[in-house]
């Protein structure tokens, strides 16, 4: 029988889960789409041949319409509905972030812990995606010798005028937090952000583009150009530099055209098209997992220590300087 799974929160995300769960995951159904709005949730709902539709998680458990659970409400929700999901036992693949701030996420992990077994799967998703997948077999088979630095790139074209300095961290570059700790295999021990010429095609709450350096415990550095109303379309790259080489993932996967006298390429106009068949793989990879009772994606930990970095991020970014991650010790549970 299919994995019964719940989509929480039927927004951007939550919306393009059901109709990936539902037309492009094997051995999963959506069985239920919840969201306080009812019309949202039945809109969704309607890519889902039977699920069921609910305005609240309660109602959710109270039905026992799922075997598992795929949360995309906004993050600041994360933790209270986390905590009802785990006390039910069902897992959970929680949307980036896991919840808004390290004090939450460390809450979370307490009462995973106290669940006696791993629940929650994170939606890092880059880590699903093949170049970041090609790129980590390189690094690890060391066969350009040691990694030396990362360089990333982060543009979008647009952001809603809503969006700020703060989210720019907490939203954006997040995924490079956790890319560098995906990459390195290490924690991250601190972090500067720094803001030069503004675009004057930024929306007004945001400087933009940031600059942002990380360094790793071993002393990896890293930086990344956050540049979020960068007009030309979606870009996410990676130039990682090596002893004896330099590896660059990310250029468009897209076919080269040549017409009206220009030879190019198409780009992804945003993170659904960019990352599809991250998003896929991810879910896919979660579905097996939950059905052979293992975590073995992005857990509670990598999803807490990425609220530390951007944390650290944000206090970088409003006062300057380097600032350092301050990280609790790691539970054997997540070894
Ligand atoms: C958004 O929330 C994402 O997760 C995207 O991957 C990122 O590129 C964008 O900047 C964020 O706002």
């Amino acid at each position: 029988q299919d994995l019964r799974v719940a989509v929480i929160g039927a927004g951007l995300m939550g919306a393009d889960h059901v109709e990936r769960i539902a037309h492009r995951t094997v051995r999963a159904e959506v069985s239920a789409v919840v969201d306080i709005d009812a019309e949202r949730a039945a809109g969704a709902a309607k890519a889902a041949e039977g699920a069921q539709c609910f305005t609240s998680v309660e109602e959710l458990l109270q039905a026992q319409a799922a075997d598992a659970v795929v949360l995309a409400t906004p993050g600041f929700l994360h933790e209270e509905a986390l905590l009802k999901i785990l006390e039910a036992g069902l897992p959970v693949m929680c949307e980036k972030p896991l919840t808004p701030d390290p004090e939450s996420s460390l809450r979370v992990i307490e009462v995973e812990k106290a669940a006696g077994r791993q629940l929650i799967q994170v939606g890092f998703m880059r880590r699903f995606d093949a170049g970041y997948r090609r790129l980590k077999q390189i690094i690890d088979s060391g066969e350009y010798g040691e990694l030396l630095m990362l360089h990333h790139q982060h543009r979008n074209a647009s952001t809603p005028e809503t969006f700020t300095d703060e989210m720019l961290i907490h939203d954006s570059v997040v995924h490079e937090f956790d890319a560098v700790r995906f990459f390195s295999g290490e924690e991250i021990s601190n972090v500067q952000v720094r803001s030069g010429r503004r675009s004057s095609l930024a929306t007004k709450l945001v400087r933009d583009p940031q600059h942002v350096t990380i360094q790793t415990a071993s002393g990896l550095l890293a930086d990344v150009e956050i540049f979020v109303n960068a007009q030309l379309g979606y870009q996410v790259h990676t130039q990682a530099s090596f002893e004896r080489g330099v590896v660059k993932i990310g250029e468009s996967g897209g076919h080269e055209f040549t017409a009206e006298q220009v030879t190019g390429r198409q780009i992804d106009q945003s993170f659904h098209t960019r990352f599809v068949d991250a998003y896929d793989a991810e879910i896919q990879q979660w579905v097996d997992d939950v059905l052979a009772g293992q975590v073995t994606g992005p857990n509670a930990w990598d999803g807490y220590a990425a609220a530390a970095v951007c944390a650290a991020g944000a206090k970088a970014q409003s006062e300057g300087g380097i600032v350092d991650v301050e990280l609790a010790e790691k539970p054997d549970f997540y070894a």
